[in-house]
């Protein structure tokens, strides 16, 4: 046996190969094919939607970058664990400096992981405005066998820009309506009324692999009499759970499910794509909008008509990893509250524990990286990073509370952490955390969690990966309303494993961002420089 393993991980690594993706990142005017005006958005190459970024595990994503656009860019791989190349994160001020206009940069990241991804930019809200694409990760030995794949990335497509929608958002004009130009679904990049049809053979099983890259609604997938076995969420694979409906929430998440065909080719189908949100104004066919499309069997097959769409929503503490995985027992537990406030203006932003994320002068990883014994206080990456230094090692838990009338699909950079628990406060009192430990079986893995409004989590990760870490709100506009921290993990080890590239210095002396000391650049307790008094929230629902 230990032969046959020691020839197959020698082919594996014979069969690396280093996938190239040529990007030049550009400004296209687009609708999308959608009944909406175009709009200035990002694409690549000129084109949109973007290329689909496909790998094996084991090897190396090269995605050379030319920055076409007026402003700084950055990529991220969203749930890419960046084992030793924390600088190719993409999170800019946190990871590097962002990519200066006109100018090259190179990500090379070793792909360790298989699963279900997507890339998307990091830098102001480049997402939302388009430059986002699925990235899959195929394993040759992977358990799940299937005789043939589809892919469905849905995103949501506004007709205003980030820079038009933002003021709206944050304005204290109770008349300024973010919803007043309400956005369509795009399916695999096209209008979701123009769903294409998948070919069902009888009895071969497909794997269907359900992306979500929306920036605010959520979405549902269901095939009418037919089950989805979920065998993977956020790139990791899970216990077969068998559903007949998968809710996905914005970055949160992407589940792969096995559908096995019917016997005979006697009837078609109809797949169903629904766009919504509970928390989103009621508008009627676009929250909730509902995309069908057909399973075709046979040309000269009927329709099967269905009674009703399936709906709801799986509880996944009740579904476990794959891989043996117990629940670790925390070292220390972060109490996380997510909450909304004013500012001196009236305008409103999000916080965790009342601090609003704004970006430091100096990006965080050259704050750990060249301020010695600084490095361990979190107070050297800057008031409003709320940034938690992490011991090497150590398993942190976070008590994620969503204290308003707001959820939050919140996503932690570096890691999956374990889903340990989920549920309601008490209303009276704001208390929970009344469970047993989990011990007894693997909790499901994951990179974000969806807490819903009044809702809590709680989520653990050993701070294995020293680096510098974003946690934020997946919906793009939290986001931007400074729902946003850092971790810093284990500093002191940083300086062993991470030799930030001279290309990702370069990036920042051609912007004049500093790559040394601490937030406000300078080498002293001094932070004088740094980004403060402009977001101080003023009030806050919890206390009123
Ligand atoms: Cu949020």
């Amino acid at each position: 046996m230990r032969i046959t393993h020691g020839l197959f991980i020698a082919a594996t690594i014979a069969q690396a190969k280093r996938v190239v993706e040529n990007w030049d990142i550009t400004y296209v005017t687009t609708n999308r094919g959608l009944n909406q005006p175009v709009k200035r958005s990002i694409g690549v190459n000129g084109q949109f939607p973007l290329p689909i970024v496909k790998a094996n595990i084991g090897d190396t994503l090269v995605l050379n970058i030319h920055n076409s656009l007026d402003t700084a860019t950055s990529i991220h791989t969203h749930g890419i664990t960046q084992r030793g190349t924390n600088y190719y994160d993409g999170a800019p001020f946190v990871n590097e400096c962002g990519i200066a206009p006109g100018s090259n940069f190179t990500y090379e990241i070793p792909l360790m992981q298989s699963g279900s991804y997507w890339i998307h930019g990091h830098t102001s809200m480049q997402n939302y405005d388009g430059l986002r694409t699925p990235f899959i990760i195929y394993d040759p030995n992977d358990p799940y066998v299937a005789d043939k794949e589809y892919l469905f990335a849905v995103e949501d497509w506004w007709p205003n820009t980030f820079e038009e929608i933002f003021p709206l958002l944050i304005s204290p004009d109770p008349n300024a309506n973010v919803f007043a130009n309400p956005p369509g679904a795009l399916i695999n990049g096209f209008s979701g009324n123009l769903t294409k049809p998948m070919a069902f053979e009888p009895g071969k099983t497909y794997r269907i692999r359900l992306v979500s890259m929306m920036s605010l609604p959520l979405w549902e997938f269901a095939i009418d009499d037919h089950e989805l076995k979920i065998i993977e969420i956020d790139g990791i694979l899970t216990k077969p759970k068998t559903v007949d409906v998968v809710r996905l929430a914005p970055a949160q998440r992407r589940v792969s499910v096995l559908v096995t065909a019917k016997p005979s080719a006697n009837m078609n189908y109809q797949y169903h794509i629904t766009m919504f949100g509970d928390f989103l104004p009621a508008i009627p066919d676009v929250f909730p909008s509902v995309f069908n499309g057909t399973v075709s069997y046979s040309d000269k097959a009927p329709l099967y008509v269905a009674d009703s769409i399936p709906s709801g929503f799986i509880n996944e503490i009740s579904m476990e990893s794959l891989n043996y995985n117990p629940a670790f027992v925390p070292d220390h537990s972060i109490y996380l509250n997510a909450t909304s406030g004013f500012i001196q203006d009236g305008s409103t932003f999000e916080s965790f524990n009342l601090v609003t994320y704004e970006d430091p002068l100096v990006p965080a990883i050259f704050s750990a990286l060249t301020t010695g014994d600084m490095a361990l206080n979190p107070i050297t990456y800057g008031p409003q990073t709320n940034s938690y230094v992490l011991k090497y090692g150590e398993i942190v838990e976070m008590l994620l509370w969503s204290a308003t009338n707001l959820p939050h699909p919140l996503h932690l950079h570096g890691h999956n952490f374990q889903l340990i628990e989920r549920g309601f406060t008490n209303d009276t009192t704001g208390e929970f955390r009344n469970i047993v430990p989990l011990t007894k079986f693997s909790p499901l893995m994951r990179d974000t969690i969806f807490v819903p409004q009044g809702e809590y989590a709680v989520v653990r990760f050993k701070a294995d990966n020293p680096g510098v870490w974003n946690m934020h709100c997946h919906f793009d506009w939290h986001m931007g309303q400074g729902l946003n921290m850092l971790f810093i993990e284990a500093p002191e080890q940083m300086r062993q494993v991470i030799k930030v590239p001279q290309a990702v210095i370069d990036q920042c002396l051609a912007q004049g961002i500093p790559t040394s000391g601490n937030a406000a650049g300078n080498n002293a307790y001094n932070y004088d420089a740094a980004p403060n008094l402009s977001y101080l929230l003023l009030d806050n629902p919890l206390s009123a």
